[in-house]
């Protein structure tokens, strides 16, 4: 009653003129796009309008979309540059069967499309999932052609011009022919039939197990969109922690309605498999791979998925690692366990995928060698349509680890790549890092095991060996927050491990550039800085963690903040203290010929390198060598100087990056500037926190001064040992 009587009031002048000036402000804010509240749904697929001044460059300006009807992945890709135009043009365009005028995007396969079939495109070597854009005229029209051999090219074909808009490239003369350097590009998702994630730190599984398959969340689809739009073509829905659950038929169908939302997309569903499932699930009293009955069950088990998912992809294996069953509770080999699956497989195009991460419960020896002494002595064993899973560091996902020397040393076997995408080891989702970089200095690095340029890149891409399978899988960061991945700057890092599983061989610093133009602004005043500072955060976090080669020294099992003092408990190789060595004489785990001889598993000439400590980059020093306190690093400060003085420039690059993210508000919406200012602000309290108590710690054992002016530690090392995170996510 009150309103309304209030609203009978004639308003004041003051108000009058307030309201319509906020008003004329919020229109102005709008045309730049940068006003309006965001959450970070919508991903780097936001379509917001490109400025008149860049339109007008291009003429004619696309006016109808021509697209078969004749098939679900032609249909979502009508629909996405129908959806995306509309955004970034601010105009719906028709989808018609005919080019009626100039301006036309001809969408197609030589097959679906006569239109496309006349153009005579050269598609030979662009496989099934390459595509090409091309200016063409048709009937006398100029117009744009988006051809592929197959529809989910002409998808990619598709997202591919949306990006080119997105960022303001040319759009003259389009001559561009792409197609994907590795097969599978497939995501892993630790989810768990309970919803939980391991080591997700974006709320919870964005599957709805309980709902499925009944209730179909809008999501997936949105899920499936972003994956196509970089290129997933795979997703494992369930940990590699398996529950032989997942394998039941009441799972296979919630399974096989997500699989149905996702191949209009290309996308191929796996599921993880637990090597015990035919006793947990299937009543056998054993699950040895030679065993006929074990094997009679898995053929017949995998004929159901089949009969679920016609286009199942295949399982993913964690054996015989961290606890999980194997083939080795039998005497059997990873490669009798592995070619058991892939014989139940092979009758319907399944792969198996089992993974390199193992290291043994028994075995006392340095576990970073642990892998390759397993696995390289299996070479050729494997069915053709095994692949082995290796990540990209010997150890565990760490902010900097050397390449794992399984790549390249298994010509024979094709080895995929497998990089965490997830934060696990490098802050959760707080803390801004671009993980672009640490993926491309692992794929750039050397192998040198065919001479010079025998890159990891090379091996992952099967050129190398001439691998007949190629892969590449990322560790997912997506859960139910609304960003999907925890952060907005840790959607840059599904973005980009999608971006190199596709070419390998892009530069991490483009692949931001174009993230950071999609995901917030093209101004250049924006890009420069917001990239440098993407640029710089990866070096920070080594710096801030674990500089010089050190590894694994988080906190105990959650692996959230530091820990170095971790020690005790049931494996010494999950302690950090196994991992530093720190005593009076000096620090680093020597993994040289008088150490535990790791150096050996790489090329003689990486060995020779990495082995002598005069030649090691110094960023894996502490990973291969134990030098002393006094040790003259390349800087000519002293091993304790420069540990204090990189855990500082960790901290000091931090502040930096607050201080860039600071000035780019006027590029960013209010909403996604403020999230990411606060946890900026957070990563540089923690930051400071990993270089204090690291510090405090190994000043125990140097005992030596801090140089000067470099603050010393803010508390004692019994506070922070004294902290404890009973609830830390992703556990
Ligand atoms: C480690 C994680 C653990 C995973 C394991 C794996 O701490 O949660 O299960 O890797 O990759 O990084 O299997």
């Amino acid at each position: 009653m009150a309103n309304r009587s209030a609203a009978r009031r004639p308003m004041h002048g003051a108000v009058v003129r307030t309201v319509c000036a906020a008003l004329a402000l919020l229109a102005t804010l709008n045309i730049h796009g940068t006003a309006r509240a965001e959450d970070g749904y919508e991903l780097w697929l936001r379509y917001r309008p490109v400025e008149p001044a860049w339109l007008a460059r291009y003429r004619p300006h696309a006016t109808h979309i021509v697209v078969p009807d004749d098939s679900a992945t032609l249909a979502v890709a009508g629909d996405e540059l129908v959806r995306g135009l509309e955004g970034l043009l601010d105009r719906r365009l028709p989808k018609v069967a005919a080019v009626s005028g100039p301006g036309a995007l001809v969408l197609g396969t030589p097959a679906s499309s006569p239109l496309i079939a006349r153009l005579g495109l050269d598609l030979d070597a662009l496989g099934s999932e390459g595509y090409v854009l091309r200016s063409v005229r048709i009937d006398d029209h100029p117009a744009i052609a988006i051809a592929a051999n197959e529809d989910s090219g002409v998808l990619y074909g598709v997202f591919h011009f949306l990006r080119l808009v997105q960022t303001r490239a040319p759009l003259e003369a389009l001559a561009i022919a792409d197609a994907p350097a590795v097969q599978h590009r497939m995501l892993n998702h630790w989810d768990n039939l309970d919803r939980t994630v391991e080591r997700g730190y974006a709320g919870a599984s964005i599957w709805d197990w309980h709902k499925l398959p009944d209730y179909l969340d809008p999501r997936y689809v949105d899920y499936a969109r972003a994956n196509a739009s970089i290129g997933i073509n795979g997703t494992v829905l369930t940990n590699v922690n398996a529950n032989a659950v997942s394998l039941t038929p009441m799972y296979l169908k919630k399974a096989a309605a997500l699989a149905n939302v996702f191949r209009p997309y290309g996308i191929r569903v796996f599921l993880t498999a637990r090597f015990s499932a035919p006793m947990e699930i299937g009543g056998l009293a054993t699950a040895d791979p030679l065993d006929p009955r074990v094997r009679r069950w898995w053929q017949a088990k995998v004929a159901e998925i089949y009969a679920h998912i016609p286009d199942f992809g295949g399982f993913l294996v964690k054996a015989n690692s961290e606890g999980q069953p194997g083939p080795q509770d039998y005497g059997r080999s990873h490669a009798e366990g592995a070619n058991m699956l892939a014989e139940a497989l092979a009758a319907h195009g399944g792969l198996v995928i089992w993974r390199a991460f193992v290291y043994s419960h028994e075995e006392p020896d340095d576990r970073a060698k642990q892998a390759y002494s397993e696995f390289v002595p299996l070479d050729g064993e494997f069915l053709p349509n095994v692949m082995l899973q290796v990540k990209n560091g010997p150890i565990d996902f760490q902010p900097r680890e050397p390449f794992h020397p399984l790549f390249g040393a298994m010509p024979r076997t094709p080895l995929m790549m497998e990089f965490q995408i997830t934060k696990e080891y490098l802050g959760f989702a707080t803390h801004l890092v671009y993980l672009a970089p640490l993926y491309e200095e692992t794929l750039r690095a050397d192998t040198r095991v065919a001479g010079k340029g025998s890159t990891v890149a090379r091996v992952i891409d099967g050129s190398l060996h001439g691998y007949a399978r190629t892969g590449m899988a990322g560790v997912a960061n997506i859960g139910t927050d609304r960003n999907w991945s925890g952060s907005h700057f840790d959607q840059a890092n599904w973005y980009a491990f999608g971006r190199l599983a596709w070419n390998p061989h892009l530069s991490s610093a483009e692949i931001a550039s174009e993230w950071l133009r999609m995901t917030f602004s093209n101004d250049a005043r924006f890009v420069a800085p917001a990239r440098d500072m993407m640029m710089r955060s990866r070096e920070a976090v080594v710096d801030y963690m674990t500089p010089l080669g050190l590894h694994h020294l988080m906190g105990r099992s959650h692996h959230y903040g530091p820990g170095p003092w971790v020690d005790g408990g049931p494996r010494a190789d999950w302690t950090s203290v196994y991992y530093h060595r720190a005593t009076e004489q000096g620090i680093g785990f020597d993994r040289t010929a008088s150490g535990s001889n790791a150096v050996a598993q790489y090329a003689p000439e990486i060995a020779a390198q990495f082995g002598d400590r005069k030649q090691v980059p110094e960023k894996f020093l502490l990973w291969f060598h134990h030098v002393s306190w006094d040790y003259r690093t390349r800087s000519g400060r002293t091993l304790w100087d420069e540990l204090v003085h990189r855990y500082t420039r960790g901290v000091e690059t931090v502040k930096n990056m607050r201080l860039t993210w600071q000035g780019l508000g006027e590029f960013v919406d209010a909403e996604r500037h403020a999230q990411v200012s606060a946890f900026l602000a957070i990563q540089e309290k923690e930051a400071r926190w990993w270089r204090d108590a690291c510090l405090a710690y190994f000043q125990t054992f140097s005992r030596r001064p801090f140089p000067p002016d470099y603050e010393p530690p803010r508390h004692s090392l019994e506070h922070y040992r004294s902290l404890e995170f009973p609830y830390a996510p992703g556990i």
